[in-house]
């Protein structure tokens, strides 16, 4: 079965955007994937079919009524029982490599997109769904945050990477940022490639390379180094890393 992406949005022709290109348009159009949108104003009941009211408490903007939202993702957990439902929003859990491997491996996914000042509260404590977020910044609404997610689970998928992405030497997948990359020509505006890489002792280039994402992650990421702990220190004892539990 290929695994099946439902969007619910009030922009459907957001999708399937730049994922009908390239590696993940061609593994649309081969049957290893495949995305469905669900509007979301369709399930609003009265006549002006309205899907947002204003905040509660005062304050700017409008926010995604429970009862609109709670139709549209009724229909899709029926339509689709087996797969988890996300909802797009900055006040979500941060999307990891680690969660999308985990959705990758499943029969796919259905993702909410919020738009406004984001979805009744009430919604996600009514229905089993998983708020993410892709980063520490404000979208306009959760469609290309959705796209982002669809990207990085589709790349995953069976047969839609080459041996390239059997992955596991990938940024993230190591703990670390990825070593940096390289190609001809040899001399470009006066800067030359490391003569390590050209030297063909590959223990010696592969030791270059974990130096060099080690270095590049410490000072670009000093945070993925904390999370995952120094591989070269001990933990404290008694602990364990959180994928580990
Ligand atoms: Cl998932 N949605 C919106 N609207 N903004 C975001 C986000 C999601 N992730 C980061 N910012």
């Amino acid at each position: 079965m290929p695994f099946a992406a439902t969007v619910l949005t009030l922009y459907p022709e957001m999708f399937p955007g730049p994922l009908g290109l390239s590696l993940a348009g061609r593994a649309m159009a081969e049957g290893k994937w495949s995305l469905d949108t669900v509007q979301i104003r369709d399930f609003a009941a009265d006549k002006h079919r309205s899907v947002d009211d204003s905040p509660a408490g005062g304050g700017a903007g409008m926010v995604m009524r429970a009862d609109v939202l709670a139709a549209a993702v009724d229909h899709v957990l029926e339509r689709r029982p087996g797969a988890p439902l996300l909802a797009m929003t900055p006040r979500g859990k941060p999307l990891t490599q680690g969660l999308v491997r985990g959705l990758a491996a499943g029969p796919g996914i259905s993702i909410l997109c919020g738009r406004f000042e984001g979805m009744d509260e009430r919604l996600f404590e009514a229905r089993p769904i998983l708020p993410v977020s892709i980063g520490d910044y404000v979208l306009s609404g959760g469609e290309t945050a959705a796209l982002v997610v669809l990207d990085a689970c589709v790349r995953l998928l069976p047969g839609v990477m080459g041996a390239a992405s059997s992955g596991e030497e990938e940024s993230f997948e190591t703990g670390f940022l990825e070593y940096p990359h390289y190609t001809r020509p040899q001399m470009w505006e006066g800067r030359t490639i490391p003569e390590v890489l050209r030297s063909g002792d590959h223990a010696k280039i592969a030791a270059w390379r974990k130096a060099r994402a080690e270095d590049d992650t410490r000072l670009r990421r000093p945070d993925l180094i904390e999370r995952h702990g120094d591989a070269r220190r001990p933990p404290p004892s008694g602990a364990q890393r959180e994928d580990e539990g």
